[in-house]
C-alpha cells in the first residue's frame, strides 16, 4: 500500500515548495461507493479544502464540492458539533440527522488507511464536544470553555505554569524572525498565539485541542500541526538556520543593538559578532561598546539572589536623599520569574515636593562607589495634560536611566564567593555586570507606570488594545483618557485601573502572556 503522510503535512510542504493546486478535471476511480463526503471549508480555508478533496478522489473516495442530500458523512475541522449544526441549518437539505458528522482526525485516518475507517466515537462530532478536551486536569475544566477564551490576554489569568513550550517557544523563534524582517504583523500574530496556549490549562496534543480558540490563524495552526505530528516543525528549522536570523539573533544580543543597527552591519556583509569586534571602521555607541564589553555577564541570566541585591543597593542609595522614597522592583521579577535579562525599577516619591536631581544623585553616589559600568540618562519629555501614546509599543515619557551594575559576589546572599585567602584575589573577576532600568516617576501616576512596566509586554500591548477597542479610551504608562467624557482616569493603585477598564483584577503573577 502506498503509505501517505497525514494529509494536513502534504498540503504543508506544497505550501511551502509553492505547489500549484492540482488540477481538479481529472477523475478517478471510486472505490468506497457507499460513503458520499463533504468538506466543511469554515475555519479550513479554500486551498487546503481543495487539496483534501483531491488527495481523497486520488485514493478512491466519492466526494462532493457542494453539500447535497446524497452527502452521508460531513467533515469539519475546528469546529463543534453545535457550530456544524448552527451552519447546517443554513444550508438547502432536508433533514440534517441523515448526516455523519465527523472531525478531520477520521478523514485524515481514512487517507492513512486508504480505506473508510469505522466511525469510532472519538471521530464524531457529538454534543459533549462543547466541553473541554479529555487530557484537561479535572479541576481545571469548570473554568476552561474554548469559546470564551478572550483574544486580549488582560481577560486572561496566565501564570508561568506552561504546558505548552514546544509550541510557544517555536512560536516566539517565528515571531522573533518576522521582527527582525520588520513584518509586525505576523510577528504579532505568533505572539498572540503563544500567549494564547501560555494560558491554555493543558497541553495540546491534537488539533482539536485548540477548536475554538482566539489568534489561531493558518500560519499558526501549521506549525502547530507539524510539531504534534512531526515533534517538530520544518519552518522553525529553517528559520534557525537561516543566515540572517542567526546574524540579527547575535547582534540584537548586544545592549543597545536593535533590528535598525544589525540591518546595517548585516548589509554591511557581517555576520557574526567576532566580525563586529574585529571591524575597526563600524562607529559604536557608547552603549554598544558597553554592551560589547560586558557581553558574557550580560546574556547570561539574572538570578532572583542578584535581583534581591541590586534592590538593596538601589533602596539603599534613594533612601540616603529621599528616606521615603518607594522603590519597586517590576518587570519579569513583579511577575514573579526566577530569572531575567535585566532588574527594572520604579522610583516614587509619595510625600510633598519632587527632586528632579535624584536620579543624578544616585547615579553619581553609585559611580563614586564604583558600583556602576555605564549609565545613560534619558530625561523626562513628559507634558502635563497630553494624551496618552496610542502607539503600542512607544517608549514613555519618564526620566530614567540605563545603567550596567558592577555587583560584588560578596553582596549576594547564598554566593558560592570564597572568601579563602588562599588564591590571588587580583586574578579572579570577583563581580558581575547587571542591566538595571531605574524610572522616576511623579506619585500621580505610579499606579500606570507599575502597571506599564510590570508587562509582560502582551500583556501590556492587550491593555492597551482593550482600552482602545472595547473601552474608546487610551491607555499608556503615564495616564488613561476616557474619550468619550474627554477625561483622565485617575488612579492611586492597580486595582482602580482595572476597575476604570471594566476589567477583573488580574495580579502581577497572573501577566505572564
Ligand atoms: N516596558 C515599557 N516600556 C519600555 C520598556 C519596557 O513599558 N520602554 C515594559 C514592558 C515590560 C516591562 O516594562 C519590563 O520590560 P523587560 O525588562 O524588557 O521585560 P521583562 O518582562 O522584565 O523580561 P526580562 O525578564 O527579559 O527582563
Ligand atoms: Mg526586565
Amino acid at each position: 500500500m502506498d503509505r501517505i503522510r497525514a494529509p494536513a503535512l502534504s498540503y504543508q510542504r506544497k505550501k511551502q515548495k509553492g505547489m500549484h493546486s492540482p488540477n481538479l478535471s481529472c477523475s478517478y476511480e471510486i472505490k468506497f461507493n457507499k460513503l458520499v463526503i463533504f468538506i466543511m471549508q469554515r475555519k479550513m480555508g479554500k486551498t487546503r479544502r481543495t487539496f483534501l478533496m483531491e488527495l481523497a478522489r486520488r485514493k478512491g473516495f466519492r466526494v462532493e464540492s457542494e453539500l447535497s442530500d446524497s452527502v452521508t458523512h460531513i467533515v469539519a475541522e475546528n469546529s463543534s458539533h453545535l457550530e456544524v449544526l448552527d451552519w447546517l441549518r443554513g444550508q438547502t437539505v432536508g433533514d440534517s440527522s441523515k448526516f455523519e458528522l465527523l472531525d478531520i482526525s477520521w478523514f485524515t485516518a481514512c487517507m492513512e488507511a486508504g480505506r473508510p475507517v469505522d466511525l469510532e466515537m472519538k471521530y464524531r462530532l457529538t454534543e459533549q464536544d462543547q466541553s473541554p478536551p479529555l487530557n484537561i486536569p479535572e479541576s481545571e475544566v469548570p473554568s476552561f470553555i474554548a469559546s470564551k477564551v478572550s483574544q486580549y490576554s488582560c481577560e486572561r489569568k496566565t501564570t508561568l505554569n506552561n504546558y505548552n513550550k514546544k509550541f510557544t517557544d517555536a512560536f516566539e523563534i517565528m515571531a522573533e524572525n518576522y521582527e527582525f524582517k520588520e513584518n509586525e504583523l505576523f510577528c504579532l500574530e505568533f505572539l498572540r498565539a503563544a500567549s494564547v496556549l501560555k494560558f491554555l490549562p493543558f497541553p495540546i496534543t491534537r488539533m482539536k485541542d485548540i477548536q475554538g480558540l482566539p489568534c489561531m490563524g493558518d500560519r499558526v495552526r501549521d506549525v502547530i500541526e507539524e510539531i504534534i505530528e512531526e515533534g517538530e516543525s520544518s519552518r522553525i528549522k529553517e528559520v534557525l538556520n537561516d543566515e540572517r536570523y542567526k546574524s540579527f539573533k547575535q547582534f540584537t544580543s548586544v545592549f543597545g543593538v536593535g533590528v535598525k543597527t544589525s540591518e546595517k552591519w548585516y548589509r554591511a556583509g557581517l555576520r557574526t559578532l567576532e566580525e563586529v569586534k574585529a571591524d575597526k571602521t563600524l562607529k559604536l555607541s557608547k552603549m554598544q561598546k558597553a554592551g560589547l564589553l560586558y557581553y558574557e555577564d550580560l546574556v547570561s541570566c539574572v538570578s532572583e539572589a542578584e535581583a534581591d541585591a541590586v534592590s538593596l543597593i538601589v533602596k539603599n542609595t534613594v533612601c540616603t536623599f529621599l528616606p521615603d522614597a518607594l522603590v519597586t522592583i517590576t518587570g519579569g521579577f513583579r511577575r514573579g520569574k526566577k530569572i531575567g535579562h535585566d532588574i527594572d525599577f520604579l522610583i516614587t516619591n509619595p510625600g510633598p515636593g519632587e527632586d528632579d536631581e535624584l536620579l543624578h544623585k544616585v547615579v553619581d553616589l553609585l559611580k563614586k562607589q564604583g558600583l556602576l559600568l555605564y549609565c545613560d540618562i534619558i530625561e523626562s519629555t513628559f507634558v502635563k495634560e497630553q494624551l496618552p501614546s496610542r502607539k503600542v509599543d512607544a517608549m514613555d515619557h519618564f526620566q530614567k536611566c540605563f545603567a550596567i551594575f558592577k555587583l560584588y559576589q560578596s553582596r549576594i546572599n547564598n554566593s558560592s564567593y570564597n572568601t579563602s585567602k588562599n588564591f590571588d584575589m587580583a586574578e579572579v573577576k570577583d563581580w558581575k555586570a547587571i542591566r538595571v532600568d531605574l524610572v522616576i516617576t511623579p506619585f500621580e501616576q505610579y499606579a500606570y507606570a507599575l502597571l506599564g512596566w510590570t508587562g509582560s509586554r502582551q500583556f501590556g500591548r492587550d491593555l492597551r488594545r482593550y482600552a482602545t477597542h472595547e473601552r474608546k479610551m487610551i491607555l499608556d504608562n503615564h495616564a488613561l483618557y476616557d474619550r468619550r467624557k474627554r477625561i483622565f482616569l485617575r488612579a492611586g493603585s492597580e486595582e482602580e485601573i482595572f476597575a476604570h477598564l471594566g476589567l477583573d483584577y488580574v495580579e502581577p503573577w497572573e501577566r505572564n502572556a
